[in-house]
């Protein structure tokens, strides 16, 4: 088997050797997918897991715009269509300075999965730039954005690919994005989700990636006979996710003791309430302010300059940040402390080595490829109500999205128990997403 698992990742690595995040990603899925194949016939000698990791088409760019001084700025721009075997690609963009082939095509390749753990008819795609966001004005950002798509444009339809947001892109970027589209090509669709509620968004899509995560660290709990209730929590990033997952912990009885950003975090003792979390989502979403400034608001709490927040002792830990934001000193620092549950709302936040010391203390470890699943799932559920040009109440989004979230977690365990009853979450996602995929792309022969 090692033998196996080892030729596969050296034929990837030698194709892709400067590539590490996306090297990281396939190996984790092969690790956890290889084994399964060589036990099934119908998977084995068809190469399969070889033709996941070559994206269908990956699109490069230039995005030219005019920034508020009149110097004419270049940027790149990056479309990977990863995997359309059970549906139109489907994925965020990022605009983030560190965007590259690298990173887009280890989210394209997680996103392949993920979409196919939702249930939904989605395949898998992400995209973005290299633009940084930060610290421009509104028209400098909707000149990008316009700019942006004046090219992606000819990828992407309803029925093609639609993106969606993810670091650095929500709906105020989704909104121009949209304007673009729709001039370019004279039609409204649903070609963008998270969109604005007026112009065919859907209800809690903007709450359903940091919600969902919550719901599926829930579902472990339970497992356990536990919950939310009293619990300490530790959340990174004061983005998106980050945000309503921490909303939703406080709707379930438990306490948020920290958040972060790029420059470090904030660690609040008597807990982040909802007034406080209201601040942090006016901080963030509206003024576009460090984390730093809520101790100006509120001086009983203390930043940590340049730190991640997982030496602060706590029962559960939601990363929600970005990638290899957790590693292994980290890993090591929470079980020490006595972390029960680990649920990733970023994409592969946990480096591998913390992922096998979670797997080692035998804490529930939930990765992002089935924990943050809610975001694209609503994503899905927008795309449904723009075709049927319908609009499902708040209460209706939710209850699909509890329920997507449980039949992931289910999917986990039917591949992922082991017989001592522990629960591996990596290897029941990677299964069950593969499984799916694999099948249609079989049904569909050599294409
Ligand atoms: P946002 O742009 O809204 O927020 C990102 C947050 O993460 C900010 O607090 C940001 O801090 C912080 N961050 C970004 N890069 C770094 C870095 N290199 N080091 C430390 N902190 C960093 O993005 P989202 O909340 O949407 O996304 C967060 C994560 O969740 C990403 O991994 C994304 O891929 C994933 N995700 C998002 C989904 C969605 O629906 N939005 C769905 C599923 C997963 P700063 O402001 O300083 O940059
Ligand atoms: O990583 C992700 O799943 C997202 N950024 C959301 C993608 C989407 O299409 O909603």
């Amino acid at each position: 088997m090692k033998n196996n698992i080892k030729a596969f990742l050296d034929l990837v690595k030698e194709r892709n050797g400067d590539e590490p995040e996306f090297l990281q990603a396939v190996e984790e899925v092969a690790e956890t997918v290889i084994p399964y194949i060589v036990k099934h016939d119908i998977y084995y000698g068809k190469n399969i897991l070889l033709r996941m990791v070559e994206p269908e088409r990956v699109i490069t760019f230039r995005v030219c715009w005019v920034d508020d001084d009149g110097e004419i700025q270049v940027n790149r721009g990056y479309r990977i269509q990863m995997n359309s075997a059970i549906g139109p690609y489907k994925g965020g963009l990022r605009f983030h300075p560190t965007v590259n082939m690298s990173i887009l095509k280890f989210l394209a390749f997680e996103q392949v999965f993920k979409n196919s753990l939702t249930t939904l008819p989605m395949g898998g795609g992400k995209g973005g730039s290299d633009f940084d966001p930060k610290g421009k004005s509104d028209n400098e950002i909707m000149r990008f954005c316009h700019a942006f798509m004046g090219e992606l444009f000819r990828h992407i339809g309803p029925n093609t690919d639609v993106p969606a947001g993810d670091i650095g892109v929500g709906s105020r970027e989704i909104g121009f994005l949209f304007g673009m589209y729709k001039k370019l090509r004279n039609e409204f669709t649903g070609v963008l989700t998270g969109k604005g509620m007026s112009w065919g968004g859907s209800l809690i899509r903007p709450e359903a990636t940091g919600y969902g995560n919550v719901y599926f660290a829930q579902k472990m709990l339970e497992t356990k006979n536990d919950s939310f209730d009293g619990k300490a929590v530790v959340i990174s990033g004061s983005g998106n996710v980050a945000q309503y997952a921490a909303e939703k912990v406080l709707q379930l009885g438990g306490k948020v003791l920290t958040l972060s950003d790029s420059s470090g975090y904030i660690y609040d003792e008597e807990g982040i309430d909802e007034e406080k979390l209201a601040f942090v989502m006016n901080l963030k979403n509206v003024k576009r302010g460090r984390i730093s400034e809520y101790l100006e608001s509120y001086p009983n709490a203390t930043f940590v300059k340049g730190k991640t927040p997982w030496g602060v002792k706590c029962d559960i830990a939601l990363p929600c940040a970005t990638q290899n934001e957790l590693n292994e000193d980290d890993a090591n620092t929470l079980v020490k402390n006595g972390c029960i549950c680990v649920s990733e709302g970023a994409n592969m936040p946990s480096t591998k080595e913390a992922i096998t010391v979670f797997h080692k203390a035998k804490i529930l470890f939930a990765p992002g490829k089935a924990s943050n699943a809610g975001g694209v799932a609503t994503s899905g559920l927008e795309m449904t109500q723009n075709s049927l040009r319908f609009k499902w109440t708040r209460e209706e989004v939710d209850t699909k999205l509890k329920d997507i979230m449980s039949d992931i977690h289910k999917s986990c365990l039917e591949f992922g128990e082991d017989e001592d009853g522990y629960v591996d979450y990596v290897r029941g996602a990677n299964i069950a997403g593969f499984v799916k995929v694999a099948d249609a792309m079989l049904a569909q022969g050599v294409v």
